[in-house]
């Protein structure tokens, strides 16, 4: 049976990117194997972060993927940090990831080069080498994510190659899974970078109020010309909100086109923020009703102890390989 696991990292209030990138997926993998989600709070403190908004988006998150239909009965739900086993593989695992490769990675690039180049936290460099012991720790051959994290998947892959190569089959090999529809979504008001929750500009926030929601949307900015067709270089703006609309739909882009092929660009906005709207108003109720119930603990309690089990099964097998035990 796959063994499948994905998370989230606590960094700021989640967007509709990683809505349609990484929550709303999860679910459709709970019923295709053994499932492991979690919140990333350790990866949340490799730039600087409030102690409180930590914690506070720590349990919205875990409600997020409640209210996103993960049910802790087929899935087991964490926190990073309440499984020691991640950092003890990650201290072991540094050994085999080399500071030439990690100085490529295009998040290390984006995240450092505003930053005082004597003061980036050896946290953000290593980044990698955490998310690879988060992967390889569950031994799952399926991480689901949003295109900006296959280069983490990628070096991950290497690492098994050269550990495998060196002590024999001890790790398993992942490998990235990525939306055929809606693996980047884009900023609204500039449809050319990437839709973050660490940039407030232009994103639709999961708690946004709807109205909200609905004028951001109805403001998005479009592309000259009058066609609703998909072309990420000429019309980026359009192609977004085809995107956002084929992904929350679950159909293809050009089935959304054939939908819009007679269509102006103001209906097709509204046709967009109806769904927007329409999903996220559903998902807010269902959020609302978690948060403010003990769910999230009592969800989390089981969750830990059953990852704790698991990591300190694969924990042990590579503490032996490498003569540790
Ligand atoms: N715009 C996006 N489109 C599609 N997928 C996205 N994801 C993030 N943004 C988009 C996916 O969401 C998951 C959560 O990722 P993360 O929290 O580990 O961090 P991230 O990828 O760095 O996401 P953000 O929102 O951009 O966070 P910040 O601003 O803190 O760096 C991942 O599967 C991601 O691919």
């Amino acid at each position: 049976m796959a063994r499948i696991l994905s998370g989230i990292k606590p960094t700021g209030r989640l967007t509709l990117g990683n809505y349609i990138g990484a929550l709303k997926n999860f679910k459709n993998f709970q019923d295709s194997g053994e499932t492991f989600i979690f919140v990333a709070d350790l990866h949340a403190l490799t730039l600087p972060i409030e102690p409180e908004f930590l914690r506070t988006n720590t349990r919205d998150i875990v409600a997020f993927y409640l209210a996103a239909g993960l049910d802790p009965e087929k899935c087991t739900l964490f926190r990073q940090s309440q499984v020691s086993q991640h950092a003890e593989l990650a201290i072991i695992l540094q050994n085999y990831l080399y500071m030439g490769e990690l100085n490529r990675m295009t998040q290390f690039k984006e995240k450092s080069q505003n930053m005082n180049q004597n003061a980036i936290g050896l946290g953000l460099f290593a980044y990698p080498v955490l998310m690879a012991a988060d992967i390889l720790l569950y031994d799952a051959n399926i991480v689901p994510v949003g295109e900006d994290q296959t280069q983490h998947v990628e070096i991950t892959r290497d690492l098994v190659k050269r550990f495998n190569n060196r002590y024999g089959e001890v790790l398993i090999m992942p490998e990235a899974r990525i939306n055929k529809v809606g693996k980047r979504i884009m900023s609204l008001s500039n449809p050319t970078v990437k839709m973050s929750k660490s940039d407030p500009k232009g994103d639709v926030f999961l708690l946004d109020d709807l109205k909200v929601i609905r004028k951001k949307i109805m403001s998005a900015v479009t592309d000259s010309g009058s066609e609703i067709i998909y072309d990420d270089e000429n019309k980026p703006g359009i192609s977004n909100l085809l995107t956002i609309y084929a992904a929350l739909k679950e159909i293809s882009i050009s089935d959304a086109e054939a939908l819009f092929i007679d269509a102006r660009y103001g209906d097709f906005k509204k046709a967009v923020a109806d769904l927007v709207v329409a999903e996220l108003g559903a998902f807010q109720a269902r959020y609302y009703a978690i948060i403010n119930s003990s769910q999230v603990e009592d969800v989390l309690n089981a969750g830990e102890k059953k990852a704790r089990q698991i990591a300190q099964g694969v924990l042990h097998r590579v503490q032996k390989a490498v003569g540790l035990l």
